[in-house]
């Protein structure tokens, strides 16, 4: 689909010809491209080589501009935006320029011209998968946002050599494999091999006293790597505006001891690159051993020092001098990954360029700000004193001085608390010593926002409740978006035509999509909606067939649980509900039952043993159910692997219902949450995240909330909950948990969930038996709606129309105006 009325003022005629024209000229280059860049004749071409041919096709349209923004961005001397984060989870780039350009039907003609499927053509592209979940997308969708609003913005992180793993189910069970997205060329980047810059670790620090008395560090590192940068084009709406995505790839400063080589010690000689290559290997290693957790360590440093140094010498050139750096630059820390940043800058500031503690201080906090994303305490990091001393031992002088100001300024504001001091202290005495991250990044940003209301409520109140305290003006709530371009637009191009006929173009202007609700009560418009939704579905059901061999019916209700698999997002609520579901099914076959499709994906952390398990259960259940004949027709459970963002662009859009379950207060905001109701599906939700938002925007009445709210779960928690007691008052219940723990869906291994129930009937911490009977109880009433379509279709106009707000779109305008003192 194009942008709307490109050309108003041009007659069909023209605008035909004119499309013609493009299509020919694209043709060609297509050809050229397939020719001159990837060697090959249109003959020998393999579906990956057509991509790549069009990716650089596609590429040479966005070069321009792309140069132009930038120039103009320095001539004007406007401030630039960066963002520092260690996740960027893209996807395919594909669809996004070319959509972006304004291009889609003259690419996909001239492809198909060329007897090219452009549909096939997009999957040949592998997923980017530089991130895990929701922190890397949504820094992806914050990308094309800036890009859209002309904000001049660059995102820094690491050019992983291998993304996200990929899941593979054996068995049911999870399997970890290398993602290899470089391995056929990556048509998008370019290769900047002469920005690099010398990352250092380790050595010593010497402490000395120049001729004039003033002290001053000299760090003697012991190990030098280099950073290389790439850089990706992103593409604005209707290519507005381009910006650089610079991804960093370390390297050995040499690559082989030829010595070492001659004597014969050919793996010996190559070790000094192997360790610094570690480092831009593999997205987020394994924390699980020291030398794990230290590599984490040298990764964030890396990418950190790389990024200011960059932006520094950037300043330097167009500004000529630090001073004016917050005035120039905002800094956003995506998280506490890149919180060393308040660190180093410092000491770019004092040890490089000879500036005074407090001076560079003030230049620091008025740069920097830092977004938190989870406030769960074992996603917190911290780092061990000791080992955070090895690798940069200058950096740790430079906290411990940040840290005595810093408690020089809290003593003074609330003199003679020692727990006050303890608690907002940079060191963590309490466990060994440890380096709080989260607390630097504070203490040195001038903002501090949360990703939702509800959730930047809870910041204020937990665990910065006494820095809040302290500076009770920083912490600001920025509650999160999605790009609609890719998440309605590219997805679901037939609902994307549906809108914009009935409300313009919404790429442009998200408060648009409010026009929508207007539409709710025409039946037409109803029909035209739902023949889109099944489509989608149907398409779907393809996937899900050729995948898994299931066969779903696309008129049944297609219930989603899309996300990494953790215990606090609760899949193992959905799949107890769908135990109950299994069983009154069986014992009751005749009632009105809704005919449903339990659909889930998501990958599970390497480690995390209770979500693999959880995996197994989901995979245990499917298979007992969908070879039960009893609830044939009525209830389908699947599993699809390998969750990535090109997955969920094919199931979001076949949604009916969305599952957004986490135990209140633990959901720091969801994004599927909005790109699921984007996409017309209902929500049944507990009271969290961006859920609240959500309900204030569509309307308690279209929107199934359930369970406790997150202060009820922090009562319950306080006077120690007993799910003993619940267990016994709700029958359904203690039916399912004594068929999983009896093994009625393991008989191969029937202890196999005996662990994983005990930890319900004696901890449940999550919560799963307090909010079982409520939303079991929600589950019934959207079958009710179910069963009367006009009911269910209006609301889901009232979701589609109610998530403009949600568009990333205003989140950066947000940014822009509050922390980043950038105009949109
Ligand atoms: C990380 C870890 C790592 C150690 C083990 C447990 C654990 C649990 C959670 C996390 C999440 C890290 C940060 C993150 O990805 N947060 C997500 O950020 C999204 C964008 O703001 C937001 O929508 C999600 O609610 C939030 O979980």
């Amino acid at each position: 689909m194009e942008p709307a009325i490109k050309f108003p003022h041009r007659s069909p005629e023209k605008m035909k010809a004119q499309h013609e024209q493009a299509v020919t000229d694209i043709k060609a280059a297509i050809i050229s491209k397939l020719t001159l860049g990837v060697g090959k004749d249109a003959a020998q071409a393999t579906e990956r080589d057509w991509f790549l041919a069009t990716a650089l096709a596609a590429r040479d349209r966005v070069i321009h501009r792309w140069l132009a923004e930038e120039r103009a961005t320095r001539a004007e001397g406007r401030k630039r935006v960066y963002y520092l984060s260690l996740e960027f989870l893209i996807g395919r780039l594909i669809s996004d320029v070319i959509s972006n350009l304004g291009l889609t039907d003259v690419f996909r003609d001239a492809l198909g011209d060329l007897g090219v499927d452009f549909n096939r053509l997009q999957a040949a592209e592998p997923d980017a998968a530089l991130g895990n979940g929701g922190l890397g997308r949504l820094a992806a969708c914050f990308m094309e946002s800036m890009a859209t609003l002309g904000i001049p913005g660059s995102g820094y992180g690491i050019r992983y050599d291998h993304g996200l793993f990929r899941q593979v189910i054996k068995d049911g069970w999870q399997h970890e494999y290398p993602e290899n997205w470089l391995s056929f060329r990556n048509p998008w980047e370019f290769a900047r091999p002469e920005v690099i810059y010398d990352i250092h670790f380790g050595g010593r620090v010497e402490n000395t006293t120049t001729p004039r008395g003033t002290q001053r560090a000299v760090w003697h590192p012991e190990e030098r790597v280099e950073a290389v940068a790439f850089d990706t084009p992103i593409v604005g709406w209707q290519d507005r505006h381009v910006n650089p995505l610079r991804l960093w790839s370390a390297r050995a400063p040499d690559p082989l001891r030829l010595d070492a080589f001659n004597r014969g010690d050919h793996v010996g000689a190559a070790s000094a690159q192997a360790r610094a290559e570690a480092i831009s290997k593999v997205l987020y290693p394994s924390d699980e051993t020291p030398a794990g957790r230290e590599l984490r360590l040298r990764q964030e440093y890396f990418f950190v020092s790389a990024s200011l140094q960059d932006l520094v010498q950037r300043h330097l050139r167009d500004f000529g001098d630090l001073h004016s750096l917050p005035l120039n630059a905002a800094i956003q820390l995506n998280d506490t990954h890149p919180s060393i940043a308040v660190a180093e800058l410092m000491r770019i500031l004092i040890d490089l360029h000879g500036m005074e503690w407090s001076e560079a201080w003030q230049i620091v906090v008025g740069t920097l700000s830092y977004t938190n994303h989870t406030l769960l305490p074992e996603a917190l990091e911290s780092w061990p004193v000791p080992l955070f001393e090895r690798v940069l031992p200058r950096h740790l002088q430079i906290i411990y001085r940040i840290n005595s100001e810093h408690l020089k300024v809290a003593e003074e504001k609330f003199p003679d608390d020692s727990d006050f001091l303890a608690s907002v202290s940079l060191i963590d005495e309490h466990h060994g010593r440890r380096l709080r991250m989260g607390h630097l990044a504070f203490i040195g940003s001038h903002r501090i926002n949360g990703v939702s209301g509800l959730h930047t409520d809870l910041m204020r109140k937990t665990v910065f409740s006494d820095l809040h305290a302290l500076y009770p003006d920083r912490i600001v709530n920025k509650t999160n978006g999605v790009t609609f371009r890719r998440w309605l637009n590219q997805s679901n191009p037939g609902l994307s035509k549906l809108v914009r006929e009935a409300c313009g173009d919404v790429y442009s202007d998200w408060t648009r999509i409010k026009k929508l609700d207007e539409y709710a009560n025409d039946s037409a418009f109803l029909e035209k909606l739902a023949a889109e939704k099944r489509a989608n579905k149907v398409a779907l059901a393809k996937v899900i067939r050729e995948r898994v061999g299931i066969v779903v019916d696309p008129s049944a209700m297609f219930d989603i649980q899309i996300k990494r698999i953790h215990e606090y997002k609760r899949q193992l609520l959905n799949l107890m509900e769908t135990v109950a579901l299994y069983n009154a099914i069986r014992s009751n076959p005749n009632r009105n039952w809704a005919p449903r499709v339990k659909i889930f994906a998501g990958k599970a952390a390497a480690s995390y043993k209770t979500a693999k398990l959880i995996i197994k259960l989901a995979n245990d259940i499917a298979r007992t159910v969908n070879d039960d004949p009893a609830v044939r027709g009525l209830l389908k459970v699947v599993f699809l692997p390998n969750y990535n963002v090109s997955l969920a662009e094919c199931i979001i859009p076949a949604a009916d219902l969305s599952e957004q379950i986490s135990t209140a207060g633990m959901e720091a905001s969801g994004t599927g949450n909005m790109k699921l109701a984007l996409n017309g599906a209902l929500t049944v939700g507990t009271y969290d995240g961006a859920n609240v938002e959500m309900c204030d925007n569509v309307g308690d009445d279209n929107i199934f909330i359930f369970g406790l709210h997150a202060h009820e779960v922090e009562e319950c928690r306080a006077i120690g909950h007993n799910p003993g007691a619940i267990i016994a008052k709700t029958p359904m219940l203690a039916e399912v948990i004594e068929s999983i723990e009896q093994g009625v869906f393991s008989p191969d291994d029937k202890s196999r969930y005996g662990e994983l129930m005990a930890g319900i009937r004696n901890s449940d911490y999550y919560m799963i038996s307090n909010d079982f009977a409520s939303y079991a109880e929600a589950q019934r009433k959207i079958d009710q709606v179910w069963h009367t379509p006009d009911v269910w279709r209006r609301m889901c106009v009232h979701n589609i129309a109610g998530m403009g707000w949600f568009s990333s779109d205003r989140t950066i305008a947000e940014y822009a105006e509050d922390i980043w003192s950038v105009p949109v």
